[in-house]
């Protein structure tokens, strides 16, 4: 009874347009993990035009990741909220600082990190386009609008998040590798790591599916997989 009632919890890590989001969703599909997203969060503060969304949206605009103590008050207290589920979180914690202090509170069973080549990564970016009120993706190579520029449900205009135009995202990229570096040192080091290489997701989730399938009744080790 007591495997039944254990809590997982898991991390994805990978630079922006790794496919974080969209692997993040298959699997809060399939195993049923509540999925926990920084960058939803912090669009969502900025939307609710509150005193921290707007201190957000300044470092967002400017490609710069948000304070550490800003980050890490937001995302731990909405896992205080769902202390009693398994959850997965994406896009956080983002830098050694923020892992130490989920680490002070969370012991994690899985860190999934992306490793996806740079020119996959500037490709998908270009072509991301967003549906800001329920924050679905789309891209227009991978899985485009029925309709161009509309969303499928609401058929309202998509728009492009300032941060994947050109500009903007040599920035986030070159910046990503040496903040993201210390923090999956920290996780290999404890044996939750398992980093994954490809250029495509879907070749690359069903070795995440088979990982996760195994991971949730047994204990973590270190594992490298390739793709
Ligand atoms: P976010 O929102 O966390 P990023 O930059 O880390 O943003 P992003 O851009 O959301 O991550 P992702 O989730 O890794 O990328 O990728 P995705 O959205 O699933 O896929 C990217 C695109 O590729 C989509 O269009 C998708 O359809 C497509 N795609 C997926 N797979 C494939 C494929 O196989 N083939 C093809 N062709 N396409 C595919 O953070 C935003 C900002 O918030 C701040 C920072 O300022 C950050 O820049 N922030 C933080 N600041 C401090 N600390 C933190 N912890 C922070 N977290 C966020």
């Amino acid at each position: 009874e007591d495997d039944m009632a254990k809590l997982f919890r898991a991390a994805i890590m990978g630079p922006p347009g790794s496919g974080k989001g969209t692997i993040s969703k298959r699997i809060a599909q399939s195993f049923g993990l509540l999925y926990l997203s920084s960058g939803h969060y912090l669009r969502e503060s900025m939307a609710a035009k509150t005193e921290a969304g707007v201190l957000v949206k300044s470092y967002v605009e400017r490609s710069m990741l948000v304070p550490d103590h800003v980050m890490t008050g937001l995302m731990l207290s909405r896992l205080e909220q769902v202390s009693g589920h398994s959850w997965l979180l994406d896009g956080f914690p983002r830098t050694l600082s923020q892992a130490q202090a989920l680490n002070n509170l969370y012991q994690l069973d899985l860190v999934i990190s992306l490793n996806i080549p740079y020119e996959t990564l500037r490709e998908r970016l270009s072509d991301r386009w967003i549906h800001p009120a329920s924050g679905r993706v789309y891209n227009l190579g991978f899985n485009p609008p029925q309709a161009q520029g509309k969303d499928d449900i609401t058929g309202e205009p998509l728009i492009q998040h300032d941060d994947d135009k050109p500009e903007a995202l040599m920035a986030r990229l070159r910046h990503y590798k040496d903040v993201a570096k210390p923090v999956i040192d920290l996780y290999k080091s404890q044996g939750v790591l398992h980093s994954f290489s490809g250029t495509d997701t879907d070749r690359i989730w069903p070795y995440i599916n088979s990982l996760l399938s195994t991971k949730m009744h047994t204990q973590p080790s270190d594992t490298c997989h390739t793709h």
